[in-house]
């Protein structure tokens, strides 16, 4: 990838919202991408590896549990932070704010919400530094859109609870340390528990062949009469509001992060198209680019706004889980089709990775599917609005 030259895109000033200590977050977090993962992303995507070694690294920065108080190691930050950290990484790469947002919203979340406090001061320090990894289990070969059809389970045996099943397509799962994972009891019930690499009959293969998100690694866990201790059962909590309610804190993320997509490819295509020159003048100065670079500008705006309202409720403890599902999928619309005019407005060099859209693009796909797919979300909002339930 040619020099990182990214300036985040702020047409309605929206930088007076933030406070010094915002600011700093962004900037910092801004310049460890530039220095340690810029340099190298492209690559990386290219030949699918997942740089593992820059965890400890994203410990440090503390992008891992920001809204998780300091006494277990999080940041004790609000959600404006949280998702500024998100939009700085996405930015540069969806594969990179996975991790960020698995480890902090879809692991450390839980445990701490749900988790008794020795599950707490077990497990949160040493995910918050980096030092341990974890991954979500909540996905399965024949439920995915509906996990309510999850078949994975456990049976009572006395100190501990035998686990069968398998889950399909889990960020980070061939490297975690730790998974929490979403089961039904004996009574059918949902409830969540904490899974540790080296737990005998547990494995976790990875999934080749991505077009996507080669830079993160996905894969499967696979549990074959797995002994976990009943103290690694959450205690407080039951039911699919349980893994949903995680959901909610990483959608938000994605909210972020995927407008940090857009940001970067219109920063990309404005630099470009004024760069550019065709029939004896910058590509920029043609109607149609300006046409394509005002919509991706207006786009942005609009999203920037909503998703800073939704950090702002929040904060407040008053936004609901569907405000959440309509800004994670506005902006993933809009990341999407910024993505594809960004890649027309650079030609040629749009198909290369001397340029970030192409990787944008086609991680955007994993991101307009993960965490609820576009027209999951868009069902959450019918609902809401209407009152009737299309689902069932
Ligand atoms: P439903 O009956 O509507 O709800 C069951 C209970 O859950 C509550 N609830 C929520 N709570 C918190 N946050 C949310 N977003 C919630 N949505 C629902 C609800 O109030 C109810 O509570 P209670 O007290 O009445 O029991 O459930 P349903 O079975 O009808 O499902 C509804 C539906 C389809 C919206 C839901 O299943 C859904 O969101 N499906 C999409 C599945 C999904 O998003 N999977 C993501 C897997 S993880 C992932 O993709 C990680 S990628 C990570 C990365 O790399 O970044
Ligand atoms: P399906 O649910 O089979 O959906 C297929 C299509 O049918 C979609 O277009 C969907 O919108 C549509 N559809 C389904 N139901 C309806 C309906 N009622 N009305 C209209 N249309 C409908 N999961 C985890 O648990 N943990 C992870 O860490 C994780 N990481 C992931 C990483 C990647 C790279 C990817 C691609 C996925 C990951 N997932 C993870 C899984 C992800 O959440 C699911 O892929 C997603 O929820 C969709 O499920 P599915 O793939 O089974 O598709």
């Amino acid at each position: 990838m040619s020099q990182d030259l990214y300036q985040h895109p702020d047409y309605y000033a929206l930088d007076d919202l933030l406070t010094d200590e915002h600011k700093l977050i962004r900037d910092t977090v801004r310049a460890w991408i530039k220095k340690e993962v810029s340099p190298s992303i492209e690559e990386w995507a290219q030949h699918c590896h997942f740089p593992k070694h820059l965890v400890p690294q994203m410990g440090e920065l503390g992008v891992f549990g920001p809204t998780v108080p300091v006494e277990y190691g999080g940041g004790g930050l609000d959600y404006i932070s949280y998702g500024l950290m998100m939009q700085e990484i996405e930015r540069c790469d969806s594969g990179m704010r996975s991790t960020a947002s698995v480890q902090g919203s879809l692991v450390m979340y839980p445990i701490y919400a749900y988790g008794s406090e020795e599950q707490r001061t077990k497990y949160l320090p040493k995910l918050a530094s980096g030092e341990w990894l974890g991954c979500f289990g909540l996905t399965e070969p024949d439920a995915g859109s509906n996990p309510d059809g999850m078949l994975t389970n456990y049976k009572d045996a006395g100190d501990h609870v035998i686990l069968n099943g398998s889950k399909l397509w889990i960020s980070n799962s061939p490297f975690a340390d730790v998974a929490v994972v979403w089961a039904k009891d004996e009574e059918g019930i949902v409830r969540g528990l904490i899974v540790e690499r080296g737990m005998e009959g547990f494995t976790t293969p990875e999934i080749h062949n991505k077009w996507s998100l080669r830079a993160s690694c996905t894969g499967e866990l696979v549990f074959d009469n797995v002994k976990v201790p009943k103290a690694n059962i959450f205690p407080n909590i039951k039911g699919l509001k349980g893994p949903l309610g995680c959901l909610t804190k990483a959608r938000f993320g994605i909210a972020w992060g995927a407008l940090g997509v857009a940001m970067d490819c219109y920063d990309s295509a404005l630099r470009y198209t004024k760069q550019r020159e065709q029939f004896g003048k910058p590509i920029a100065g043609f109607q149609l680019q300006q046409k394509k670079l005002a919509e991706m500008i207006t786009e942005i705006t609009k999203g920037q706004l909503l998703v800073w309202r939704l950090a702002v409720l929040m904060n407040e403890g008053k936004a609901t889980p569907q405000q959440v599902s309509m800004a994670k999928r506005n902006s993933c619309e809009i990341a999407l089709n910024i993505a594809r005019d960004a890649r027309q407005m650079h030609g040629g060099m749009g198909i290369t990775g001397e340029y970030p859209i192409m990787r944008h693009m086609m991680n955007m796909e994993s991101v307009v599917t993960y965490e609820g797919t576009h027209d999951i979300h868009l069902l959450i909002t019918g609902m809401d609005v209407t009152g009737i339930n299309a689902f069932k």
